[in-house]
């Protein structure tokens, strides 16, 4: 009764603010606010050290992110295999890429074979853990969400479920890019580069599959310090290519999940580095600091030819645990820039005294 009565009040509204011709323009023009029409685009996700094309648009778009969780081993250094937890099946996570203002509509999706509930907190989210809580993904089932990418930058993604260190440990964290709306800078080449840390039960270089060791990683002792999920996954054939002149864009993260990265490129000067991936950049940087959970976008010119190495500058990470990348530069030699060795001689040694 009460309910019909209600129903009544509501529609007797309705007619008076048609029979006004008051109400409906509003609404319209509201409606037109809040959901302009939107192209509907299926993201085009990529492994590293690949990064998607830019998305050359000049107005907004709804961006469909599918990403789906599997648990795999894979090699983590020679001899030595690991137990992953990917997002899209590789570490670092396939990368995302959006524009500023853009409607991101995001599946995540856990493989059937996984053991274990996943999610996912994009650091590009305004809204409640990032998405973590409404993408609390049991194996073999999907979750959505949406939200809108009001923040240009190069943000981190991780999974958050609890102990959110131990599937963070396990490779679950990758970059997703929002472009400001005039997009960035055209470069010739484009890359994705992501540092982590590694605890196993084994020492560093011990055969087999090693166990992930809780205790390493609560003490913040990494056996593997690598670039891209595992040692030499960006030397030999592996090694990022360019050609002398050719103009370089990094965009590279840290997933941690403890350690920080002095990110440096010997041999090289960064021009330009949008610190901490947001969006003003400093110039002329030799090494740049990417937080736990932080990123950096560097930016150089490949100016002659060598042999350019990727490393953190806290060195002994470098030469024994793994952060060691290879930037192979082809193309002619410039001597006005750097010469190479010019000559090698022994020199004379002083007199001795009292002789
Ligand atoms: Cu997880």
């Amino acid at each position: 009764m009460i309910r019909a009565t209600q129903k009544g009040k509501v529609l007797l509204h309705y007619a008076l603010v048609c029979a006004l011709g008051i109400g409906a323009p509003t609404a319209l023009a509201a409606n037109h606010n809040d959901a302009p029409q939107l192209d509907t685009i299926q993201a085009v996700l990529t492994a590293p050290p690949l990064v998607p094309p830019p998305t050359n648009r000049n107005k907004p778009a709804k961006v469909v992110v599918d990403l789906e969780v599997i648990e795999k081993d894979m090699r983590l250094a020679d001899g030595v295999t690991y137990n992953f937890w990917t997002f899209g099946g590789s570490v670092p996570g396939s990368f995302i890429r959006v524009r500023q203002g853009d409607t991101v509509e995001f599946t995540l999706k856990n493989a059937h074979d996984s053991h274990m509930p996943h999610n996912i907190d994009l650091h590009a989210v305004s809204g409640q853990g990032g998405g973590a809580e409404a993408t609390f993904t049991l194996p073999g089932h999907k979750t959505k969400f949406t939200f809108k990418a009001l923040n240009p930058g190069l943000y981190v993604y991780h999974c958050a479920m609890p102990p959110v260190g131990m599937h963070i440990a396990n490779g679950m964290y990758g970059l997703i890019l929002v472009e400001p709306p005039e997009g960035l800078p055209k470069v010739d080449k484009e890359f994705y580069v992501m540092q982590g840390d590694f605890y196993t039960e084994g020492k560093h270089g011990d055969p087999g599959l090693q166990p992930f060791s809780l205790e390493k990683a609560i003490d913040e002792h990494p056996t593997y310090v690598v670039f891209n999920g595992s040692e030499g996954a960006l030397t030999g054939d592996n090694a990022l290519t360019a050609k002398a002149g050719e103009t370089i864009r990094m965009y590279v993260g840290n997933g941690g999940p403890n350690l920080v990265s002095s990110f440096h490129v010997i041999g090289e000067i960064f021009d330009k580095v949008y610190t901490e991936g947001g969006s003003k950049y400093q110039e002329n940087v030799q090494t740049t600091l990417v937080p736990a959970g932080g990123s950096v976008i560097v930016e150089f010119k490949a100016d002659v030819p060598g042999n350019f190495v990727l490393v953190d500058h806290s060195i002994f990470r470098t030469f024994h645990k793994g952060t060691l990348g290879i930037l192979k530069v082809d193309g002619e030699k410039n001597p006005s820039i750097y010469s190479g060795q010019q000559s090698e001689a022994e020199y004379a040694a002083p007199a001795k005294a009292g002789h």
